[in-house]
């Protein structure tokens, strides 16, 4: 019998992997702050708020494999990323821990490397180069996981996600796109791995401009199939600043790069 936590269910990836992973293994339990809707068959919904370490411990109990997706999304206060982000991920890792959960996929994010320049190919040793507090927040939750590894072998697949959506939405994420197909496929690649220790993946589709080179997560077998190459001429496909000298056009994390600090009244 197999049990996966799916937190962040609410969310727009979170709605994707539930829809995707239906049937795939025994139970889906799925959690978010938010509502989600009621569960089907195959599945639990616990609710919960990440921030709160029983309400997260009674999320993980008797799971085998977390797919931890919930949190901030996109820069905030830094009281709001120390909840869900700092807090959040440590309370998913303690309870694991405390609950023997042997293997989780961090959705990390690639705003952890974000102020390392467009021309700069990376990969999984590269230094992080956080380009928010947001960014600084995943960085937390990889040393985290290495953490949890090297003294608990708790195993993590950390995907630092590019850009997941149905489409890229500028001429950036041309380079930083992910289908929802290669995700979750990336996502069955973690979870059926005789062996992953502890393992950076960068996710992104095989687009044609590449940034980020996976050859180190090779032996998961994960070859993504869809490119944004598709998408090159689409109309709504927007400019981004024609000013070369702006740190957005510069950096690969684009616009969290050249954002000013997050303030409470934003
Ligand atoms: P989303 O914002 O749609 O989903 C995040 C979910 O987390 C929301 O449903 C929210 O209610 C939940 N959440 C927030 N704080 C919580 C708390 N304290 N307790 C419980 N649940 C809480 O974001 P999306 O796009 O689905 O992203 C999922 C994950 O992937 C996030 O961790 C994000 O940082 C990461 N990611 C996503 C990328 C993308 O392109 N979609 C790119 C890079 C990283
Ligand atoms: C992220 O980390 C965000 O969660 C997502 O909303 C996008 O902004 C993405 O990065 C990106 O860099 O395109």
């Amino acid at each position: 019998m197999t049990r996966i936590l799916l937190t962040g269910a609410a969310g727009m990836l979170g709605k994707i992997l539930r829809e995707n992973l239906r049937g795939y293994c025994d139970i889906l339990r799925v959690s978010d702050l938010r509502e989600v809707a009621p569960a089907g068959v195959g599945e639990e919904v616990v609710k919960g708020d990440l921030g709160d370490f029983d309400a997260v411990k009674a999320m993980v109990e008797n799971c085998d494999f977390i797919i931890h997706l919930g949190g901030m999304a996109v820069e905030n206060t830094f009281d709001t990323i120390l909840h869900a982000n700092i807090r959040g991920t440590y309370n998913i890792y303690e309870a694991a821990r405390q609950e023997g959960v042997p293997r989780i996929l961090f959705a990390s994010s690639n705003h952890t490397i974000g102020f390392h320049q467009r021309t700069t190919q990376l990969d999984a040793e590269s230094l992080t180069r956080p380009d928010s507090i947001y960014g600084v927040s995943k960085c937390f939750g990889e040393s985290l996981s290495r953490y949890y590894f090297d003294k608990y072998n708790i195993e993590t697949g950390v995907v630092r996600i590019g850009s997941c959506f149905p489409k890229p939405k500028d001429k950036r994420m041309m380079a930083t796109w992910m289908s929802f197909a290669d995700f979750t496929d990336l996502v069955k690649c973690i979870f059926e791995a005789d062996y992953i220790g502890y393992t950076i993946i960068y996710g992104v589709s095989a687009n044609k401009q590449q940034w980020w080179d996976n050859h180190l997560s090779g032996f998961l077998g994960w070859h993504p199939k869809d490119s944004s190459e598709k998408f090159a001429d689409d109309p709504h496909l927007i400019n981004e600043t024609s000013d070369p000298n702006d740190p957005a056009i510069i950096y690969q994390g684009g616009s969290f790069a050249s954002a000013g600090h997050f303030e409470d009244d934003n």
